[in-house]
């Protein structure tokens, strides 16, 4: 591509993403107590410059604003969601019957509980309609996964995941140094 950045399939050279493009990874959570537990994901997309949404929609509360939100995303541009939800934790899966869209879904700790139920419930979906699970409260590695899916459309993405790579592993054999010391 005579050494410009592309943006998707297109041949055309394209400005590089940018978090303010429209959004193509939405963020739902079934309530905005599960926002602060969301911070470190919402970090990483930040970091990677990933055009986001944030939405509060729950599968029980507005299950009629779920639905609509997740048949129409796709529509809207997005690629990838994630959804969050703690204890009786259906919203990733209802979203996930909604749309054909990858559904990445992040159990979050409820207060009653060790929050096995909110992974058993995102984890233990009907065969048909597959949700990735992450492990609880971790909504870093559902952003990571989430930039790896674009990376496969977007070089500009799969960029910034290696690149992000190369630093990971400098970062931590430094560490090993340190000790060695
Ligand atoms: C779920 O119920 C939400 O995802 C949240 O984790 C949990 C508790 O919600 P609140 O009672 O704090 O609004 O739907």
């Amino acid at each position: 591509q005579n050494g410009k950045k592309v943006f998707g399939k297109s041949s055309k050279p394209q400005k590089p993403m940018t978090a303010k493009d429209t959004p193509l990874v939405a963020v739902l959570m079934g309530s905005d107590s599960d926002l602060p537990k969301l911070s470190g994901g919402l970090d990483i997309l930040a970091q990677f410059k990933v055009p986001y949404t944030t939405r509060v929609t729950s599968a029980h509360r507005t299950p009629k604003a779920m639905a609509q939100f997740a048949e129409t995303a796709a529509d809207r541009g997005i690629e990838v969601i994630l959804a969050a939800a703690g204890g009786a934790a259906h919203l990733p899966g209802m979203v996930a019957a909604y749309t054909s869209l990858p559904v990445i879904g992040i159990p979050i700790k409820p207060s009653l509980g060790d929050g096995m139920d909110s992974v058993l419930s995102i984890l233990n979906m009907p065969k048909g309609v597959p949700v990735a699970t992450v492990s609880l409260n971790n909504g870093h590695n559902a952003a990571l996964l989430a930039v790896r899916i674009l990376g496969i459309k977007y070089p500009i993405m799969r960029e910034r995941y290696e690149a992000f790579m190369v630093e990971s592993e400098k970062g931590v054999l430094a560490k090993d140094s340190r000790m060695e010391e």
